[in-house]
């Protein structure tokens, strides 16, 4: 059968902070290969599946070879003779051989990178495009709505600012170039604005500016003045999404806003940004409260729900039961699918179900650290997702994302016409 696994191979590579992680290619009788890099991110959250790293003084304690070691060894030979179309089997036994709750043994970056990797095989055996292979019956049509980082702060930028990204999203674009187009417009006005008002400082880990704020107001009242003077409409043609990552700065209901040397409540932060909702055209908002903060998220979710997506990463972690239990208390709206959180395409897919059955929304996600993988733009157009969030528009591991994109707008009969704005809660 020619989509029948005959060698799986791990290899270390780089990825875009300089650290080593862990690629894999899987070779089938039909004579392809599929390859697939696992990603990494900074602000993790608790629950997260957990890379295997060596530890000792090389690169930090970064480095993979036991990780590659895993995939050379064990999964290997655990996976030779598989057919790579039986993704669920696949996954499965990569579960079961790892046998930890985390995927800390063999290693959640050996087991993505793994997965991941099948499904290309899959795909190249078969001779169609991964985004073809994962929509099987359905019949993919739209392109993902970017949303696309402008300034990075918190864990990706020393702290410069406590929150961690402020992105925009092209609300009133009607297909996925243009929606580029016009980031691409508001990231040169940002660049101006920052340059004159002497607070550019460089880039964060995902290439948005890292910016000189004395606050986090400062940020947003530049993101609105960058729209503005781009030529659009702020809450109309161009909108705000923030990435609080409140978990990186709360514990047990306490936050520190260490830029402004204040400490809050959870019931403080929540004002906070509800307040900021109010002035500022603010469309999604991520973790506004921390991972141990049920109350705190419900009560966000009850007041804020309604008007802008609210959005589970940490709190969530693509994890369908973790998905299904926010949903029973209310907390968040929508499921940022991270497949590296979890570990396998086939618990992604999960979580990504969870969030339906939900009645969520959800948006394909990229790490901080991140590598050329494309996967999951493939992803959002097979599996139907109507968002992606790959970082900034700038280094060459995000817009091989976003280039990806524009290629497949050209494979779709669609021709990467975006989903409608009613399909969003800005919209309805
Ligand atoms: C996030 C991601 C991407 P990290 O928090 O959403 O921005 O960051 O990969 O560091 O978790
Ligand atoms: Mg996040």
């Amino acid at each position: 059968m020619k989509t029948t696994i005959e060698r799986v191979h791990g290899r270390r590579v780089w990825d875009s902070r300089g650290r080593p992680t862990v690629e894999v290619e899987v070779a089938t009788a039909s004579g392809t290969i599929g390859r697939a890099i696992a990603p990494a991110g900074a602000s993790t959250g608790s629950a997260e599946a957990v890379d295997l790293r060596d530890g000792g003084d090389a690169f930090a304690g970064y480095d993979v070879r036991k990780a590659v070691g895993s995939v050379e060894n064990e999964i290997a030979a655990a996976l030779a003779g598989m057919d790579a179309r039986d993704q669920t089997s696949i996954d499965r036994r990569l579960i079961d051989l790892d046998g930890t709750a985390n995927k800390g043994r063999l290693g959640g970056n050996a087991l993505i990178a793994t997965s991941m990797a099948i499904a290309h095989a899959a795909a190249a055996a078969e001779g169609v495009p991964l985004w073809r292979y994962l929509a099987g019956d359905d019949e993919p049509g739209l392109l993902p709505l970017p949303e696309i980082q402008i300034f990075g702060g918190g864990a990706h930028a020393g702290r410069r600012v406590d929150l961690q990204d402020f992105m925009v999203i092209a609300t009133g674009a009607g297909d996925f170039a243009t929606a580029l187009d016009w980031t691409a417009e508001v990231y040169i006005a940002a660049g101006k604005l920052m340059a004159e008002a002497g607070k550019l400082q460089g880039v964060a880990d995902e290439g948005g500016f890292w910016p000189a704020f004395d606050g986090n107001e400062d940020a947003l009242d530049m993101l609105v003045r960058a729209i503005e003077k781009a030529g659009f409409s702020p809450g109309e043609d161009v909108s705000i999404s923030l990435d609080i990552a409140a978990t990186d700065f709360g514990r047990d209901g306490r936050y520190r806003l260490a830029r402004e040397d204040r400490e809050l409540s959870s019931e403080e932060l929540s004002e906070m940004l509800l307040d900021w909702l109010g002035r500022y055209p603010i469309v999604a908002i991520e973790d506004p409260l921390g991972e141990d903060d049920d109350v705190g998220m419900t009560a966000f979710t009850a007041r804020a729900g309604n008007q802008v997506e609210v959005v589970g990463d940490d709190f969530v972690t693509t994890n369908a039961a973790r998905i299904t239990e926010a949903a029973s208390i209310g907390a968040c709206n929508t499921a940022l699918i991270k497949p590296n959180q979890i570990g396998t395409l086939t618990e992604a897919r999960a979580a990504l179900d969870a969030a339906r059955a939900a009645g969520w929304e959800s948006i394909v996600s990229a790490r901080s650290g991140e590598t050329e993988d494309v996967t999951i733009v493939h992803l959002a157009i097979g599996w139907g997702i109507k968002q992606l969030k790959v970082g900034s528009f700038t280094r060459s591991e995000r817009m091989v994302k976003w280039n990806e994109g524009l290629r497949l707008a050209d494979q779709l009969s669609s021709g990467g016409r975006l989903p409608p704005r009613s399909d969003f809660p800005w919209g309805r």
